[in-house]
């Protein structure tokens, strides 16, 4: 069992030093196409760039099908009562993909389509970080890494205490897991045993000035996850199909929380971007720059 998941680790791990040299991935894992609706999602983020100005976008587009799936197959929710208590509970720790976020609530119905032209404005709800109090549908505030894992254990006490059904899903940046809190939160969680608390993380294996394992490694990170009492699952998180059956899955043992350890390339969705660090956060783009941006999502 131990040899299988260090062989495991083994490969994922060529796998993420190819990528990061920017070789073929052998397996096939995060190389796949975007659907058309991925692609439109990713086209509503440009939108929100060119309105505001500013965001981080290669962290955004390494969140699209985490989300998608999230919101379209999996969470329970209400768009016309954003606080209804049966709904589960999503905390975007990684606050700084925001834009992603956004997109999606705006979309099922949380706010008003045309706040995303307002994004990073004075008069709009929508911050480079998200805000529980100005927007609806966002459950933390977040943007100061490594507190949404900590909130998330809270809500699911809060749950277990009062036998509710309903679950708590927390996402992390890997770079973020680089915070000594989200490994403080992750011993509490397992100490719990936490059956509703689901981590995932967008592992694209880079933060904002490099990768993840040469700022500071954190391999063999499933087993990481699964030394402190989670059980532990790993995917392409581009890949839908294979997304939707790692959520059907939970929990993935018993009396423990899950973690979904997703695979993802920063910037996924425009080649120019894919692991460069300079699309981390990108500053004023113009009409132009938007519809090449566009033009590169269309064909990819
Ligand atoms: C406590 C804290 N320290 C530093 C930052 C600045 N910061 C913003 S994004 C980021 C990188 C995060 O990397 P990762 O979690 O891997 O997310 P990615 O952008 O790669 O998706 C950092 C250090 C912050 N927001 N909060």
């Amino acid at each position: 069992m131990i040899s299988s998941a260090r062989a495991r680790n083994a490969s994922l791990r060529q796998m993420k030093q190819a990528a990061l040299k920017g070789e073929s991935v052998p397996s096939g894992l995060e190389q796949g196409p975007l659907d058309q609706r991925s692609k439109e999602l990713r086209k509503q983020c440009v939108r929100c760039l060119l309105g505001g100005s500013r965001g981080h976008l290669g962290s955004t587009f390494s969140l699209i099908e985490i989300l998608r799936i999230l919101y379209d197959d999996v969470l329970k929710y209400d768009p016309a009562n954003p606080s209804w208590e049966e709904r589960d509970r999503f905390i975007l720790s990684k606050g700084h993909g925001c834009i992603a976020l956004y997109v999606l609530l705006a979309e099922k119905g949380f706010f008003p389509d045309a706040e995303l032209d307002k994004f990073c404005h004075p008069d709009g709800i929508l911050g480079g970080h998200p805000d529980h109090v100005k927007v609806p549908g966002i459950e933390a505030s977040t943007g100061s890494l490594g507190h949404g894992l900590s909130i998330g254990i809270g809500r699911a006490l809060a749950g277990r205490t009062r036998g509710a059904d309903w679950r708590v899903f927390v996402t992390l940046g890997d770079g973020e897991c680089n915070e000594g809190s989200i490994w403080e939160g992750a011993l509490a969680a397992g100490n719990h045993g936490l059956e509703n608390l689901t981590v995932i993380v967008d592992n694209n294996k880079r933060q904002s000035y490099g990768s993840t394992d040469e700022v500071l490694d954190l391999e063999p990170f499933a087993d990481k996850w699964r030394a402190f009492g989670f059980g532990v699952h790993e995917v392409d998180g581009h890949d839908t199909n294979a997304l939707r059956d790692a959520f059907a899955r939970l929990p993935y043992e018993k009396d423990r929380p899950s973690a979904l350890i997703c695979h993802t390339v920063k910037g996924k969705g425009i080649p120019e971007a894919e692991g460069n660090n300079k699309w981390h956060h990108l500053r004023a783009i113009d009409e132009a720059k938007a519809q090449s941006m566009i033009d590169a999502i269309e064909a990819y």
